[in-house]
């Protein structure tokens, strides 16, 4: 398999509810796609990098110029291509998981489809259905967040997690387990503490949370150790994983009990099932996060929730969860769950039409000088 051309799809779509967290606000969603086109057929890449730098170093712009610029003469130059000799040939450039992620996405999409694979199948999944929670946003007042989480009670997610921030944590918790004694619940503070609140976190331990997922800075690795033995609440980490190696890092420090893995933040889906696999080795289990994706997206976070090791609920959500119109057939949820698609590849393509409608920018590449 050869590329030939790729194209570069910028996407806006308005969000149902506006989603707010200690980064900010967020009323749309701007999404960079990547349709390559091989000599074996076409597939398609998601990047879930946002428009600034906040959740994490990279933004969407820096994304597409990487991508532009860097990876795909590297990846156009291999002959004999696969998403492993893919992802090998961008290990050359340091660092920009997400960008990376998004070529290997696109690349593997298009070798299962040409050899009749699911990419559930491709990354070894054991289920064909996978339990879904939803992250709520921080809320104008406790009366409008329990309004809101008994809306997704009743829809049958299995979870529920509550974004939290310094002035939005101890009352919006206390508020939905009163009113919900037994839903499993989270917390997830993207960062947004440091290792003085950790007597005030620890209050947290009151409620019974499932997990604290990254309450400091991804570069706080010892810091979340030191809070880790100073709360009964589990540490989960989430922007502090980038790799692998990181997380056999923060296994052996002590810094995490739970592991949140999304492929876009550690350079795509081979290195994410690697780190399922170094997680399960250790007995920390994992589970898939989400960065608002189209069904695209969501449809490779499906195959990889499908793995053994991720045995939490999972950030994916039916598409009417953000979306009015998706630009795939709509995912949907039953009974708290949704199907793993078992079509080759993805097994979803965007709907030509939708698709148009929602985009404000393309751009063909079809040299890739080195
Ligand atoms: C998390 N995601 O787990 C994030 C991060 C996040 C589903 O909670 C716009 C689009 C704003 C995606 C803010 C969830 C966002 C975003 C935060 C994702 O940390
Ligand atoms: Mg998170």
């Amino acid at each position: 398999m050869k590329f030939e051309r790729v194209e570069l799809r910028r996407i806006d779509m308005p969000l149902r509810t506006p989603f707010r967290t200690s980064l900010g606000l967020e009323l749309r969603r701007d999404i960079l796609l990547l349709r390559a086109e091989t000599s074996e057929g076409h597939g398609w890449g998601e990047c879930v990098a946002l428009p600034e730098p906040g959740y994490c170093e990279e933004y969407l712009d820096g994304c597409a110029d990487v991508i532009k610029r860097f990876l795909l003469p590297l990846v156009a130059a291999v002959d004999d291509l696969t998403p492993a000799k893919a992802a090998a040939a961008m290990a050359a450039v340091p660092g920009n998981p997400m960008a990376k992620a998004t070529v290997e996405m696109a690349v593997t999409d298009a070798w299962l489809r040409a050899n009749g694979t699911s990419y559930a199948d491709h990354l070894g999944a054991v289920r064909d259905a996978v339990d879904c929670g939803v992250s709520v946003g921080i809320a104008d007042s406790l009366d409008e967040l329990v309004d809101e989480v008994s809306a997704y009670v009743d829809e049958g997610y299995r979870r529920i997690k509550l974004k939290i921030e310094p002035g939005w944590d101890l009352a919006p918790v206390r508020a939905i387990r009163e009113r919900f004694p037994t839903v499993a619940l989270q917390a997830d503070a993207n960062a947004a503490y440091t290792l003085a609140d950790a007597r005030h976190l620890a209050a947290l331990d009151a409620f019974d949370l499932v997990m604290l997922e990254q309450p400091l800075s991804a570069a706080d690795l010892r810091d979340h150790a030191t809070l880790a033995r100073m709360l009964r609440t589990p540490i989960c980490l989430d922007e502090s994983i980038t790799s692998a190696r990181s997380a056999v890092d923060a296994i052996a420090l002590g810094a995490c009990a739970v592991v949140n893995i999304k492929a876009g933040r550690v350079g795509g889906y081979l290195e994410a099932r690697r780190i399922h696999d170094v997680c399960t080795a250790h007995s920390i289990p994992v589970w898939c996060g989400g960065m608002l994706e189209t069904g695209l997206g969501q449809a490779a976070n499906l195959a990889l929730a499908s793995l053994p090791g991720f045995t939490l609920p999972a950030d994916i959500a039916p598409s009417e969860r953000y979306f009015t119109t998706d630009v795939t057939q709509p995912i949907t949820m039953h009974d708290g769950r949704i199907a793993v698609p078992d079509a080759p590849g993805l097994g979803l393509e965007p709907i030509p039409d939708v698709l148009e409608g929602y985009t404000t920018n393309v751009e063909v590449l079809s040299r890739f000088p080195t």
